[in-house]
């Protein structure tokens, strides 16, 4: 059974995670790291956002297959299907629902100012559709049909929460309360890992494969990976942003990964130059990424459970979700129908 606690005094937890290629350690740090700590402390949904990748271009066949991915990813990172609500978010239709109703409490001006539209716009020049302009509404839905209190996200994400808040308070104070407003969950360290060819820009998984470290690469090919990426030739360890951003990020690896704060990761790699750097480096991610690949390895040939998994996260998420949207389409006026 997957755990439907609507009613429990834990706060709620929504994220979710695009399947539009294999995940990087910048979605791990960033996210997946955070999904599975707050865990138990929170009751926790989390979502296969397969609707907000089709917002570019993908091969259907390609697309199927990494929806059950990361599933299995959400999996081998450690979370508990009996714990975490875990599904696809198309199989739930309540969050298409809940958008098109939300589009109609967004301004095309404040949509127009959304900096991840700018840029995929500017990568996808030739596919500028309107669902890539309306993606945050539907991630705002995504998020106030569970009544969400806390969405762990990447910093990369903190502008999309701003106008979910928005929407949702602009909603509640038109229509009367219907939506908690939500609050980000963006960790101290790590919450926009960058590029490891081009350490001013973050990590993505849908640039060239050198620039990120995927949580599949074998050992061999981490090591080549964080061997070849860009520091500086200043050569002192020490962490700086703005002046040394691919030595800083090497250093915020480290240190997320071996759970050690900054200063002593700092500290303890004075006098080893760059190559000591990116040994320790290295080390961190292979030691992470070993039990992660074991489990999605053992997971992901099983496909009949996986699936039987995010069926019964689609049920249960369905049935709370409804909750929410039920209760919008009274307040927004539609006529109640047979079954409401
Ligand atoms: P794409 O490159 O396809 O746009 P993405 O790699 O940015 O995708 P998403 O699916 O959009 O990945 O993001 C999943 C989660 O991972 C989000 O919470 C996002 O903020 C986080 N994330 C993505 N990249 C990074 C990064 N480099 N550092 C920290 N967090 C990240
Ligand atoms: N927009 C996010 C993915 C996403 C999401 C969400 C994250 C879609 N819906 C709801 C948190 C909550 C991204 O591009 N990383």
């Amino acid at each position: 059974m997957q755990a439907e606690t609507h009613t429990s005094p834990k706060k709620i937890i929504f994220s979710g995670i695009q399947p539009s290629g294999v995940l990087t350690l910048g979605n791990y740090i960033g996210a997946l790291r955070n999904f599975k700590l707050l865990e138990d402390a929170y009751d926790c949904i989390y979502c296969v956002v397969d609707m907000h990748a089709i917002t570019v271009k993908q091969n259907a066949a390609e697309l199927r297959a990494r929806c059950l991915s990361l599933a299995a990813m959400y999996l081998a990172v450690g979370l508990d299907p009996k714990k975490s609500l875990i599904f696809c978010q198309s199989h739930v239709s309540a969050h298409a629902e809940l958008a098109w109703i939300l589009n109609c409490v967004t301004y095309m001006g404040e949509l127009s100012r959304m900096t991840q539209f700018k840029e995929k716009s500017a990568k996808h020049h030739d596919n500028i559709n309107a669902g890539l302009f309306t993606y945050p509404v539907l991630m705002a839905a995504d998020i106030l049909l569970y009544q969400t209190d806390l969405v762990p996200v990447g910093a990369d994400q903190k502008q999309h929460l701003e106008i979910t808040r928005d929407i949702a308070q602009r909603f509640n104070s038109q229509y009367g309360q219907s939506f908690v407003v939500p609050e980000a969950y963006i960790g101290k360290v790590g919450s926009r890992v960058m590029s490891l060819q081009e350490p001013t820009r973050k990590m993505s998984k849908s640039d060239p494969e050198d620039t990120y470290i995927s949580l599949l690469d074998s050992p061999e090919v981490v090591r080549r990976k964080v061997k070849r990426a860009v520091t500086d030739s200043d050569a002192s360890i020490r962490f700086d942003a703005e002046e040394k951003p691919g030595v800083s990020n090497l250093l915020s690896i480290i240190s997320v990964l071996m759970d050690e704060p900054l200063e002593s990761v700092t500290d303890s790699l004075q006098g080893e130059g760059y190559g000591g750097l990116k040994t320790r480096a290295a080390d961190a991610i292979i030691e992470t990424l070993a039990p992660i690949q074991a489990e999605y390895a053992r997971i992901i040939a099983d496909k009949a459970t996986l699936q039987g998994i995010l069926d019964e996260g689609a049920q249960a998420a369905a049935r709370r979700a409804n909750r929410t949207l039920d209760k919008v389409k009274r307040k927004v006026g539609f006529a109640p129908h047979g079954k409401a």
